[in-house]
């Protein structure tokens, strides 16, 4: 039976010793924001009440094409990865939910379910894979799955997407996210209209199996693993997926999925209006698919976007309850550690998204003012909310500091204690 990780007194001792310096901090911003006519305490319970989930695979080292390095106490599997996640969600109180990955994260329902309650956690969206070969698997997706040219490795592709449906229901997942690798190296190599319509045709089976209380997600995503051509590359063909497939539909954004460049806090807008965001992979880039921890490169397009989600809900858009996962790749540091942090900076854009004053930003557009418009925006992402962030998590049994806390707790030599060394393997990151 698993258990919570992370001692509660060792949380409650460390809180005691940073609480002065906390309060003292919460107090003078809330002083500053009751100049501004906001309520800190009215942000603080919206920042509570904002989760992210993590993935099952962001627990374990990633790699590169080149090479994976390692680190100690790495997940031998996904009760390992549970209690990694129990780690997280225990310090942040963030990160309620797990999204798993099929076949990486097969077992028996029963026990991920029991496993996953002990630790107070949930899962969120499933992902399917058919960009790589499961053993013993009868039809290669070297050359696609949902859109190969053979009707029995399409079928194959669409029997374990619907697999995935079945496992996730029996632990009370709501959605399916869809990403494929298809595309192709050679202008030539395959036909674009006819890729397409193999895959609509292919989605359009998973759909009719989805239960009347699920979502399906479709990724769209430039480049990589194929390199000249992508059969779902980006959001105008997600959302002519999404269109197609029906209501139950919507487009996923990954924020690394996109041409240097892009504008995706636009694209984000775009999809709300037509009520077919379904939620998004936060990670951050610098020049491509870079899976970079979330916030740390680009840290104001991430509070853009979640200025498109408030004002999306300040304009009291209906039916709109986008999914927030985490989807990035951890190289060089403790993945937990990212994990922590990265869920901190996602709540960050939001505390800071929610001190926008709108009227005023409206009044600006209104009048054409340009640079007040500009500077509403940026007096919201300036202002230093690590002090709602830290009293959203106090308030829920999390930490003050939940990287200090974490290393305090030693947790990652406990477990290099217990798990072997891993040897070099997949990535896995979508
Ligand atoms: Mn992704």
């Amino acid at each position: 039976m698993a258990e919570q990780h992370i001692a509660a007194e060792l949380i409650a001792a460390e809180n005691e010793q940073l609480f002065a310096a906390h309060k003292s901090d919460y107090e003078a911003l809330g002083a500053q924001l009751a100049r501004r006519n906001i309520d800190i305490d009215a942000i603080t319970k919206k920042v509570a009440q904002f989760f992210v989930a993590v993935p099952s695979w962001g627990v374990g080292t990633g790699g590169t094409r080149f090479a994976r390095f390692p680190g100690t106490g790495e997940p031998r599997g996904i009760f390992d990865k549970l209690d990694d996640c129990g780690v997280i969600q225990q310090l942040t109180r963030a990160t309620p939910t797990v999204s798993l990955h099929i076949p990486w994260d097969k077992a028996d329902p029963k026990q991920l379910l029991s496993h996953a309650n002990a630790l107070g956690l949930g899962f969120d969206a499933m992902n399917s894979n058919t960009f790589s070969d499961a053993p013993d698997q009868p039809h290669s997706y070297k050359f696609g799955s949902l859109s190969h040219a053979n009707a029995a490795t399409r079928a194959q592709a669409i029997e374990h997407n619907i697999e995935c449906i079945e496992i996730g229901t029996a632990l009370g997942s709501k959605a399916l996210t869809v990403w494929v690798g298809d595309g192709s190296n050679f202008p030539g190599q395959s036909n674009f209209a006819k890729s397409f319509e193999r895959y609509l045709g292919s989605m359009a089976e998973i759909y009719k199996a989805l239960p009347d209380d699920w979502r399906i997600f479709s990724e769209h995503k430039m480049y990589e693993p194929a390199f000249y051509s992508t059969v779902v590359q980006d959001w105008g063909t997600n959302l002519l997926i999404a269109q197609t497939l029906g209501p139950k539909a919507f487009c996923l954004v990954d924020l690394g999925h996109h041409a240097p460049n892009t504008n995706i806090e636009m694209i984000v807008s775009r999809l709300i209006q037509f009520k077919k965001l379904g939620g998004f992979h936060f990670n951050d880039s610098k020049y491509g698919d870079d899976d970079l921890d979330a916030g740390s490169i680009e840290p104001y397009r991430l509070f853009l976007v979640f200025n498109e989600l408030v004002d999306a809900e300040d304009r009291g858009i209906t039916d709109f309850h986008p999914a927030h996962m985490i989807d990035q790749s951890h190289n060089v540091t403790d993945p937990i550690e990212s994990l922590i942090s990265s869920a901190n900076e996602i709540r960050r854009a939001f505390a800071q998204a929610l001190l926008v004053d709108r009227a005023a930003l409206s009044a600006f557009q209104e009048d054409n003012d340009a640079l007040m418009a500009s500077d509403t925006l940026k007096r919201a992402y300036r202002t230093d909310v690590e002090p709602i962030l830290a009293e959203a998590r106090r308030r829920s049994t999390g930490a003050i500091d939940p990287i200090a806390a974490y290393r305090k707790s030693g947790y990652r030599q406990l477990i290099s204690r217990k798990r072997p060394a891993s040897v070099a393997g997949s990535g896995g990151i979508i």
